[in-house]
Formats: structure tokens, C-alpha cells, sequence
């Protein structure tokens, strides 16, 4: 007999509940196309499932809730001149995001560890978003290239105090109070209380989520929140620059140096896209994402940025343009006319 792999997803009824195991540790649970897939299909068995009252999604391991996406896959075959692939990839998460927040039963994730770009994009959309001590949530992609996706562009322009231009611009990245704070989690629950949370949930009674967790209080997002909407609530990504130099502290020169390392061209897509996204709907914001997917994934930088951080981990991309102030704003409107 030979080894079966271990599932890349395990999903199963636990008593009222339906459970969905994201199980690449390894990968810190990154969404490849099979565990997309996967969860795609455990969610209409749930859906339909009048057994499941509620669905509890984890990330297996320890680490993480989900890093994101298979970005090194995306990048061969875009490298590859792939379309098709790229295309199916994006098409299946965002159809999956926008199934999550169709899904008419509570949908709870439980994020104990690292949650960022496809990890935000399965949970956010949910009824319940848990995080622990350990969660830490990021919305990464400007540092590779890509754009807020996973239907981020409708949640990040709705954060108050222009805490979604930050979040999405810098990939700044929040603890679980923090992540509360923000508003991209609903409840914080102690990593030690998680078992007890899990097992009052398989009754398949929500309000267990909320008997489990604790307020937070007020902390370094509500402390920065007034100089985050100075410096982020402007219009382009020049003028957000020009508000983080007029601030003259230790804070906003760290965020400067932050933007000055990720992709220009991105920066002004991400910008350009949450500025779209503010007017749309879900479902909207969802279809100009994927029609993002393909100019930006050709961009040269996308190629350059996965390979820097994630391929060679030299952190040293290579931009192109190399600066802002090279961005050609037509340029930029051509990505988002492209399809
Ligand atoms: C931006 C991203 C991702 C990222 C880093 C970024 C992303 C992603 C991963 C990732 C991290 C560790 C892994 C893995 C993937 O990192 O989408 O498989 O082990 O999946 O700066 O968008």
C-alpha cells in the first residue's frame, strides 16, 4: 500500500457543527487551488447540511490561521505566461470569499496565529472573527506587488480613521486586540480558553463565541488613530507622503520608510482601488479585483516582488518604475480599464 497524503483540507460534521481543517502547516496554510477547492466544496455540504448549525474554520499547527495564498505557484505560472491558471486561481478565492459572506449559517474562525492577505479573504467575510494573543493580521501584498484582494477592497475603505488605507498601503501588521480594535476581528478569546470555546461550539450554539471571549481595551491602534487619519485619509499616495513628512515623529518616519520600500506601481494601485472600492459592493468590489489579477500579476514587479520575499527571501526587490515619483497615472488607469 502506498502513503495517502494528509489532506490539504479536512472538513467533517463534529456534532451541530461543521468543522474545516486548513492543513499545510508547513506552508503556514497558504491557500493553494486544491484547498481553495476544498473549501469551496465543504461549504455547500454545510450550507445544506440542516445537521450543521454553524461552521468553525481553523488553520492547522500551531503558527498560523493562513498566510495567504500560494503566491510562488502564482508567480510560475505567471511567469509562464499562464493566464488560464492565474485566472482559475483568483477566480475560485474570491468566489469562495463571496460565498462566506452569502453563507447563512455563522461562520467562525478561529485565528490563533498568523491570518494575512487569503487568510483575512476566508474569515473576514464571516459572521465571527476570534483571534487570540497569538493572531497577527496583515494585509502584505504592496511588499509583492499584488493589491488588497479577497474582496478587502469593499471591508479596508469601511474601517474608520482611514485605517484601511494604512493597513492596505503599509501592510501593517495587527495583534488580535489590535486586529478588534480595527474591526477586522469580532471577538478575542485567550488561546488557552480556545478548547473549551471549540467544544461549547460543537453544540452548535453561536452564542458560545461571545460567552468565551473578553472586551478589549482601547490600545495602539485607538492611540494612533488620530495621526492614521491625518496621514492616510488624504487622496493620492504623493499627498499621503507629503502628510507622514509634515508630522515630524518617530511614527510617521517609520511609515515613510515602510512605503518607500514596497512596490510604487502597487502602492498606487492599492490606493486607486480602496478609493473604488468605498462605492461598490461586495460582489462589485470582488469583480474589479479579479479583473485586477491579470495586468498586475504581468507587471514585471509581481515577479520581482514574490521573488524577493518569498522565492530568494533577499528582501532586496527591484522595482519598475523604481520610484513613485516615475509612476505614470495613466499607466495606472490602464490596469484597472484592462480587465
Ligand atoms: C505578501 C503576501 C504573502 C506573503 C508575504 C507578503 C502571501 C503569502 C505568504 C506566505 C508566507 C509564508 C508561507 C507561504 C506563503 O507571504 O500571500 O506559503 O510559508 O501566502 O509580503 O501576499
Amino acid at each position: 500500500m502506498s502513503d495517502t497524503p494528509e489532506p490539504s483540507i479536512i472538513a467533517k460534521v463534529e456534532g451541530a457543527a461543521g468543522t474545516i481543517l486548513m492543513n499545510r502547516p508547513r506552508a503556514l496554510n497558504a491557500l493553494d487551488q486544491g484547498m481553495i477547492d476544498g473549501i469551496a466544496e465543504a461549504l455547500a455540504r454545510f450550507r445544506d447540511d440542516p445537521a450543521v448549525k454553524l461552521v468553525i474554520l481553523e488553520g492547522a499547527g500551531g503558527r498560523a490561521f493562513c498566510a495567504g495564498g500560494d503566491v510562488r505557484s502564482i508567480r510560475n505560472a505567471a511567469v509562464a505566461r499562464d493566464d488560464a491558471t492565474v485566472r482559475r486561481f483568483f477566480a475560485a478565492e474570491y468566489a469562495v470569499n463571496r460565498a462566506i459572506a452569502e453563507f447563512p449559517k455563522p461562520w467562525i474562525s478561529l485565528i490563533d496565529g498568523v491570518c494575512m492577505g487569503g487568510g483575512i479573504g476566508v474569515s473576514v467575510h464571516g459572521s465571527h472573527r476570534v483571534v487570540t494573543e497569538h493572531a497577527l493580521l496583515a494585509m502584505p501584498e504592496t511588499a509583492i506587488a499584488l493589491f488588497p484582494d479577497v474582496g478587502t477592497s469593499y471591508v479596508l475603505p469601511r474601517l474608520p480613521h482611514a485605517l484601511g488605507n494604512w493597513l492596505a498601503l503599509t501592510g501593517a501588521r495587527l495583534k488580535g486586540g489590535e486586529a478588534v480594535e480595527a474591526g477586522l476581528a469580532t471577538h478575542f478569546c485567550p488561546r488557552a480558553d480556545l478548547p473549551a470555546l471549540r467544544a461549547a461550539l460543537l453544540d452548535g450554539d453561536a452564542h458560545a463565541v461571545a460567552t468565551h471571549s473578553h472586551p478589549v481595551d482601547p490600545g495602539a491602534v485607538t492611540a494612533q488613530a488620530g495621526e492614521i487619519e491625518r496621514c492616510f485619509g488624504g487622496g493620492t499616495v504623493p499627498r499621503i507622503l507629503e502628510a507622514l513628512e509634515g508630522e515630524d515623529t518617530g511614527w510617521a518616519r517609520e511609515q515613510i520608510a515602510i512605503l518607500r520600500r514596497m512596490s510604487p506601481t502597487s502602492l498606487c494601485v492599492t490606493r486607486e482601488l480602496l478609493r473604488r472600492g468605498g462605492g461598490h459592493t461586495l460582489a462589485d468590489c470582488l469583480a474589479m479585483e479579479l479583473a485586477l489579477t491579470g495586468p498586475v500579476t504581468r507587471h514585471p514587479d509581481f515577479a520581482e516582488g514574490v521573488r524577493a520575499v518569498l522565492v530568494d527571501k533577499d528582501n532586496a526587490p527591484r522595482w519598475s518604475p523604481a520610484s513613485l515619483e516615475e509612476v505614470d497615472p495613466a499607466a495606472i488607469r490602464a490596469m484597472f480599464a484592462a480587465g
